[in-house]
């Protein structure tokens, strides 16, 4: 008994984890749908028992889905999502496309579950960085109210696909055996020039917009602002990748509304905070890093500090799996939070 699931971009990186996350958490699934561009169409994927043939989407795929996942980069949503919407699913589009469209929930389920019962269709998932950075710091606004954040990221290369993620290896390998080597990949595909991420820090994720931020970092500044229903929330981002493979890291400032809050108040409500792990103890050396935050569901959050000047101002570590909590847990999440709320139709029988 369940739903008809549709995973679109189902052999990319996210796509991967949507799959191995649908298993784990046994989401009620009737028929599982693989889709794919033309290029990837063929290959064979395990899921429970049965080995599945991702097909090339076409319109008609999605005819009888309950329910389709979508991560195969925006413009196979802005393509493929209406007219999945049209033939009767929820859309969970884990790309840009859609996100800051007045009419489509931007949802993290632990700060704005409820958002998923305006839904018209279609549902976006927000990006990775800004998932993380608000299901740590909507704990600390519920108690304290926030007035101002400022973020500095130090994201890995599986952001940007598996391609990025063979591009550091490869590099990685060429540079200690002393070979030449081209960067094709990074910092954004389709870019004028490519950067060396291998030994390197690279501060440009995504294309620049006119008033030289990265659409990364507006991303991380329109996002919250919606995600967390504050506009008019300060926040200002900078977003640089490493080479790291998995595990987005985040040093955030934050301003909170009250003058009297303390340290032990921000790891008290964090403590309590439902996917946030603390791991704050400097005396034992214990912060969070992305190696031991790959796989883990958990935001991890440590480095916990009062700012020295400002009394409302705190500095804080935010690390998560940007494939799991950053992308395909999240919308696993919130099909789960679909049907928790009763917005799906009664499930099927096989
Ligand atoms: C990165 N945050 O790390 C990006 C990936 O808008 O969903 C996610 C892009 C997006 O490169």
């Amino acid at each position: 008994t369940g739903y008809h699931v549709a995973v679109m971009g189902a052999t990319g990186a996210v796509g991967q984890q949507i799959l191995k996350t649908l298993e784990r958490r046994d989401f009620p699934i009737r028929k599982l749908t693989l889709l794919s561009s033309a290029r990837s169409a063929g290959k064979q994927i395990q899921f429970k028992e049965e080995t599945l043939t991702v097909e090339e989407a076409v319109p008609e795929s999605f005819e009888g889905v309950d329910i389709a996942l979508f991560s195969a980069g925006g413009s196979v949503s802005k393509k493929f999502a209406p007219e999945a919407v049209k033939r009767g699913a929820i859309v969970i589009d884990n790309t840009s496309a859609f996100r800051m469209d007045p009419e489509v929930p931007l949802v993290v389920p632990e700060v704005n579950e409820e958002a998923v019962k305006d839904h018209k269709g279609l549902i976006a998932n927000p990006n990775c960085s800004t998932i993380q950075m608000v299901a740590a710091l909507e704990p600390i606004r519920k108690e304290f109210g926030l007035n101002k954040v400022i973020v500095s990221t130090y994201q890995a290369v599986s952001g940007a696909g598996a391609q990025a993620i063979a591009e550091l290896n490869n590099q990685t390998k060429s540079i200690i055996d002393e070979e030449e080597f081209t960067p094709e990949v990074l910092p954004v595909g389709g870019a004028d020039k490519h950067y060396q991420i291998a030994f390197n820090a690279i501060p440009q994720i995504d294309q620049f917009s006119e008033n030289g931020y990265t659409l990364e970092e507006l991303k991380m500044i329109n996002e919250t602002k919606k995600i967390m229903g504050l506009p008019a929330l300060k926040v200002a981002a900078t977003c640089v990748r490493l080479p790291v493979e998995t595990g987005h890291s985040e040093s955030v400032y934050i301003e909170v509304g009250q003058n009297d809050v303390t340290v032990e108040d921000i790891k008290r409500v964090l403590s309590e905070a439902q996917g946030v792990t603390l791991q704050d103890n400097p005396d034992e050396q214990i912060y969070p890093m992305p190696a031991m935050a790959v796989g883990k569901d958990d935001v991890f959050v440590g480095r916990i500090r009062r700012d020295l000047d400002e009394k409302t101002g705190f500095h804080l570590w935010i690390v998560s799996d940007n494939l799991l909590k950053g992308a395909a847990l999240n919308t696993v999440q919130i099909a789960q939070s679909l049907v928790k709320l009763g917005l799906v139709s009664t499930p099927q029988h096989s």
